[in-house]
């Protein structure tokens, strides 16, 4: 396999899928020496079997707003591979949700979920419908109208979708409900589900307290504590949050927040009663991040995202891209030195060279987020046997999975240097599971 003949390919047909390639791109140059190890895998053409989804579903969804309009969006699910266990993967509802975002979101989750240690393939959904500003009883009738469409596509051992960017426990909760109405069946399906609608406890914390858990794991490898450390968080949704709450129950302080319009700035730091104000702006009233600029006289930058400020950890948790090379060096230049990604693919290529020749601890999010996925997979063992787990038994299991994965890091990503190239070891490690079990199952 030559990367570059893939790639080159991969953009002839896809040409309107910079996102997807950005992807495939990042993968295949972490896996090229390693894949060429192995001449059994080209001469089946694994790697394009890979990098190209099993299907795409996309559909027309007609929905009536508040006014009695008939409104109609997009909507999609890419079942990229389920070569070690069902689809697996979230639902997104943004405007600007389409078919590269979701393919890339699709492939990357084929090997965080190799990553799990758990049976799950990879998947990815969504619309571009944006919840922005739409009356509970509209999002309803949009997520009923959304799986109307989807439910024959999925099943707890075919496809099980869960939340992501504007899907949340109240919209998984809608879906599952039009789901298992439709499907006449009651065996789980969607995760991220309510407690007592048969959810999990710990999944709506879990990729927050997960990335946290992994950085921890990388600080170990050089003796740092987090205690006291100054954390530019972006984002301010269910990552965000949680990511958040974990921080400040480990005593650091985190100085910044964001949401699409711009990012706030808290010198003291964000306490738990912030905190507990920014979850009520965000889960309840779904306001603006500027209003805790208001409420407690601190800093908000419009438009722009929090990498300027001076802090020692970043922890991307919007949106893809959203740290490009000129924020990578701004943020090496204030002496930040750890990044982990709670976001899928918030740094750019260009982000990802400087973290790394700079020496930064740097987590890619395949690895570093997939606490969230792991509960997923947590959840749908308790569905299956019918019974639900306490808080600390489903705490202790993820932070063992984030652990695990972190070894696997380490295992195929540490360089001659020392240096733990965890971009390398992440893409090493998933795809060779993937793999095998390809290779094992012939072509099909
Ligand atoms: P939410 O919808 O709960 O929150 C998203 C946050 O990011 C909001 O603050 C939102 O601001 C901001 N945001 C979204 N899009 C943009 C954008 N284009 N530019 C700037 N800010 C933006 O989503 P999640 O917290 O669930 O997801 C955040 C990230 O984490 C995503 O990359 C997602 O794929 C990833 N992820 C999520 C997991 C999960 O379990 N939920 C698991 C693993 C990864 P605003 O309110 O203004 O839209
Ligand atoms: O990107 C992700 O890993 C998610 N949005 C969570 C997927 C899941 O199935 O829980």
């Amino acid at each position: 396999m030559k990367v570059q003949e893939v790639l080159d390919s991969l953009a002839i047909r896809f040409p309107n899928e910079p996102e997807y390639l950005q992807a495939v791109e990042e993968v295949l140059s972490s896996i090229e020496d390693v894949y060429n190890q192995h001449p059994e895998f080209d001469r089946v053409n694994l790697i394009e079997r890979l990098c190209i989804p099993d299907r795409i579903y996309s559909f027309r969804v007609n929905w009536v707003d508040d006014r009695g309009k008939v409104r109609t969006n997009m909507g999609y699910r890419i079942q990229h591979n389920n070569a070690i266990g069902p689809y697996k993967g979230g639902i997104r509802f943004h405007s600007s949700v389409n078919p590269s975002i979701l393919k890339f979101l699709a492939f990357e989750q084929t090997f965080k979920n190799s990553l799990t240690t758990l049976p799950m393939g990879g998947g990815k959904g969504g619309s571009d419908f944006s919840p922005k500003g739409k009356s509970n009883e509209e999002i309803m009738r949009f997520c009923q109208a959304f799986v109307l469409e989807l439910w024959r596509h999925i099943g707890p051992q075919r496809d099980v979708p869960a939340g992501d960017i504007g899907v949340g426990g109240r919209e998984v909760n809608y879906m599952y409900g039009m789901y298992k109405k439709l499907a006449q069946e009651n065996t789980g399906t969607f995760t991220g589900k309510s407690l007592e609608g048969g959810g999990s406890l710990i999944r709506p914390e879990a990729t927050g307290y997960g990335n946290v858990y992994f950085l921890l794991k990388m600080l170990e490898t050089r003796n740092v504590d987090i205690k006291g450390k100054v954390v530019a968080v972006s984002g301010s949704g269910n990552v965000a949050q949680y990511t958040v709450e974990k921080l400040i129950q480990l005593g650091a302080k985190v100085i910044t927040m964001s949401d699409s319009n711009g990012y706030i700035y808290d010198p003291d730091g964000i306490d738990r009663e912030k905190l507990d104000y920014i979850m009520e702006l965000k889960n309840v009233w779904r306001g603006r991040i500027k209003e805790y600029a208001e409420k407690y006289n601190v800093k908000y930058v419009e438009g722009k995202r929090p990498w300027a400020e001076k802090c020692d950890i970043a922890l991307p948790s919007a949106t893809q891209n959203e740290i490009n090379g000129k924020d990578a060096q701004m943020l090496v230049d204030n002496g930040c030195f750890a990044v982990s990604e709670g976001a899928n693919m918030p740094s750019t290529p260009e982000a990802i060279a400087i973290f790394q020749s700079n020496g930064l601890l740097y987590a890619p999010g395949k690895a570093a987020n997939a606490g969230g996925v792991s509960v997923s997979g947590l959840e749908m063992t308790q569905n299956s046997i019918k019974l639900g787990w306490s808080k600390e038994e489903v705490d202790t299991k993820l932070k063992q999975i984030m652990s695990d994965i972190h070894s696997q890091c380490v295992k195929y990503g540490k360089e001659e240097s020392g240096y733990v190239n965890y971009v390398k070891g992440a893409n090493i490690a998933g795809f060779m599971k993937v793999a095998k079990a390809m290779m094992d199952q012939g072509v099909i």
